[in-house]
C-alpha cells in the first residue's frame, strides 16, 4: 500500500455511495467489483517477466488495446481468438463478482508460463502489484481525454445492471464528475500517476486519440515495442479486426453476450470516437470540466485532443 498523503478530493461529499456500492481502499474509490481483499492481496501477487499489461482508466480504450495486443500475440491470425472473448484471454486483474469465490487473480495467478500472460487492469500506478516494479513487465497505457471518458462512463453506469439508477447527465455531470467521485479516483490522477512513468523502458503510453486517427501506426508501435514485429499482411489483419466496425460486430469483443448489460438502454460498444461529449456537456459544464482538468494537469506536458478527428 502507499504512503498516506492528503486526498486531492473531499470524500465526505460521496452522495453516491450506497446506491452504487462504490468503497474506499487508500484512499481511492473502488466499484464494488473490486474487493478490498483483491487489492490487499496485490502487495504479494507474483508478477512475471513477461507478462504484458494493459493498463488505463475505465472507458479510456481498454479493450480496444486489449484486442490489439491479444492479436499482436496471435501473430495477427483472427481466428485464433475467434472464439474466445477478449475478457478471457486478457483478464482483468483486480475484477471480482459479487459472488464470493468469483476473484479472478488467483484464475491469473494460476495461468501457466508456457506462453506471457496478458492481463487487464485500472489500478492506479500506486496500487499496482509490488512486484512489478521488480520484474518490470511491459505495460501499454491507454489515454482518453477526460469529457469522452465521463461521457462513456456515465453511458457504461446506466446499461450496467448492477448499478442503480445513476440519474440525469446533470445531476451526474454535477454530482459526480465535477466533484471527482468515479470510481478508481479522479481520472486526473490516475493519468498523472502513469504518465509520470512514460519514459520508463517498460512502458508504452498511448492516447486513443491518436489510435483513432492512425489506429495501423499504433499497432505498428504496439507491436514494436512487445518486441513481436508483424508482416504487412499480419499488420493489415489486425487493423481490419480492432477497426471500430469490426469489434462493434464481433460478440467476442462487443459485450453483447453479457447478462449483467443491457444493451437496450446503451452499447458497450457505442461511438468509438473523439468529441462526442459535445452532444452532452453544457457550455458552463464544459467550462467547468476544462478549469478543473487544466488545474490538475497543468504543467505536466500532458495534453489531449478534445475535437472529432477528420
Ligand atoms: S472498459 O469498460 O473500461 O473496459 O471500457 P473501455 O474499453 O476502456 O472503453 C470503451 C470505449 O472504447 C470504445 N472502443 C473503441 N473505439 C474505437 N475503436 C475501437 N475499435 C474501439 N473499441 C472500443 C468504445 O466504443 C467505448 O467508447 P464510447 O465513447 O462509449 O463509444
Amino acid at each position: 500500500m502507499s504512503e498516506k498523503t492528503t486526498p486531492i478530493v473531499d470524500y465526505s461529499d460521496l452522495e453516491f455511495k450506497q446506491g452504487s456500492g462504490v468503497h474506499i481502499w487508500d484512499e481511492v474509490i473502488y466499484p464494488w467489483f473490486v474487493h478490498a481483499e483483491t487489492l490487499d492481496a496485490m502487495s504479494d501477487f507474483q508478477v512475471r517477466h513477461d507478462d504484458v499489461y494493459v493498463i488505463s482508466y475505465p472507458k479510456s480504450g481498454t479493450t480496444w488495446t486489449q484486442e490489439i495486443v491479444s492479436l499482436i500475440n496471435s501473430n495477427g491470425e483472427p481466428d485464433s481468438v475467434k472464439d474466445k472473448h477478449v475478457e478471457e484471454r486478457v483478464p482483468h486483474l483486480e475484477m471480482s463478482t459479487a459472488i464470493p469465490g468469483t476473484i479472478l487473480y488467483p484464475r491469473i495467478t494460476a495461468m501457466p508460463d508456457d506462453k506471457p500472460r496478458l492481463i487487464k487492469t485500472h489500478l492506479p500506478y500506486q496500487h499496482m502489484p509490488k512486484d512489478f516494479l521488480v520484474k518490470k513487465p511491459k505495460i501499454v497505457y491507454i489515454a482518453r481525454n477526460y469529457k469522452d471518458v465521463s461521457v462513456s462512463g456515465y453511458s457504461f453506469l446506466r446499461m450496467y445492471k448492477a448499478y442503480d439508477d445513476v440519474g440525469s447527465w446533470n445531476d451526474f455531470c454535477q454530482g459526480v464528475l465535477l466533484k471527482e467521485l468515479t470510481p478508481y479516483g479522479p481520472w486526473t490522477a490516475h493519468v498523472l500517476g502513469w504518465w509520470q512513468h512514460r519514459r520508463d523502458k517498460n512502458v508504452l503510453f498511448l492516447k486513443y486519440e491518436d489510435l483513432k486517427k492512425d489506429l495501423r501506426g499504433g499497432v505498428i508501435q504496439i507491436a514494436d515495442f512487445l518486441g513481436k514485429p508483424l508482416s504487412d499482411e499480419a499488420i493489415d489483419k489486425t487493423v481490419e479486426h480492432c477497426s471500430f466496425k469490426t469489434m462493434s460486430r464481433n460478440p467476442m469483443t462487443n459485450f453483447t453476450g453479457l447478462d449483467a448489460f443491457d444493451h437496450k438502454v446503451s452499447s458497450f460498444m457505442r461511438k468509438g470516437g473523439t468529441g462526442d461529449w459535445k452532444n452532452w456537456y453544457t457550455v458552463a459544464q464544459n467550462e467547468a470540466m476544462s478549469k478543473l482538468i487544466e488545474e490538475r494537469i497543468q504543467g505536466s506536458g500532458l495534453e489531449f485532443d478534445y475535437e472529432p478527428a477528420i
